[in-house]
């Protein structure tokens, strides 16, 4: 099931269902969803689910792994990459829809509380409180992680990406994007928690 060096993806999803909330109020953690995938430009012959636009930052074959775990009524999400751009910083976040051939596909950020205004550049919504961000620097061997910690689940349907930017922060172009099948929470709302 290797598809050679431009393309292979793993997909695994972990007993998708609400963490246990265990009498006396402990609670358990459960395991949501793991993916990981190579990154192939967006005209590999065979496709995948993780997509360069940028190999200067984000080369073919580089290797990403996005891990969501429930934890009570929240969850933590965490980010994991090898073979990028030593020593580089990169801005990262959940987005919306799905990874395409152009690098917009993915949509705008998942948002908490949702942005009346979209595209949104309001800080009050573009915030890491407000969004999953997984900003991380490189290490001189091309290794990162990130992990992003939230009292809050996604809702069902509208978050399906993690894209990886050129720069830190909310905004900028986007080098690269891979496409992860996060769980939502069985009744996540809209607004507060
Ligand atoms: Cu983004």
């Amino acid at each position: 099931m290797v598809s050679g060096v431009l393309a292979g993806v793993g997909v695994g999803i972990g007993a998708v269902a609400a963490a246990l909330a265990v009498s006396g109020g402990a609670v358990a953690e459960t395991p949501w969803v793991r993916a990981e995938g190579r990154f192939a430009p967006p005209t590999a012959f065979i496709p995948s689910p993780a997509v360069t636009y940028d190999q200067g930052l984000v080369p073919a074959a580089s290797w990403i792994e996005v891990v969501q775990r429930g934890v009570g009524d929240g969850m933590t999400v965490t980010l994991r990459v090898r073979g990028m751009k030593p020593g580089h910083a990169y801005g990262v976040h959940v987005h919306r829809k799905p990874c395409g051939v152009e690098p917009e596909a993915a949509g705008g950020h998942y948002q908490h509380r949702v942005d009346p205004v979209q595209p949104s550049k309001d800080p009050a919504y573009l915030n890491p409180e407000n969004e999953v961000w997984l900003d991380f620097t490189a290490g001189a061997d091309g290794s990162g992680s990130a992990s992003a910690v939230h009292g809050w689940g996604f809702r069902p349907g509208e978050a399906a990406s993690v894209v990886l930017h050129h720069e830190p922060g909310g905004t900028g172009d986007r080098a690269a994007c891979f496409t992860v099948p996060f769980a939502p929470r069985a009744h996540a709302k809209a607004d507060g928690a």
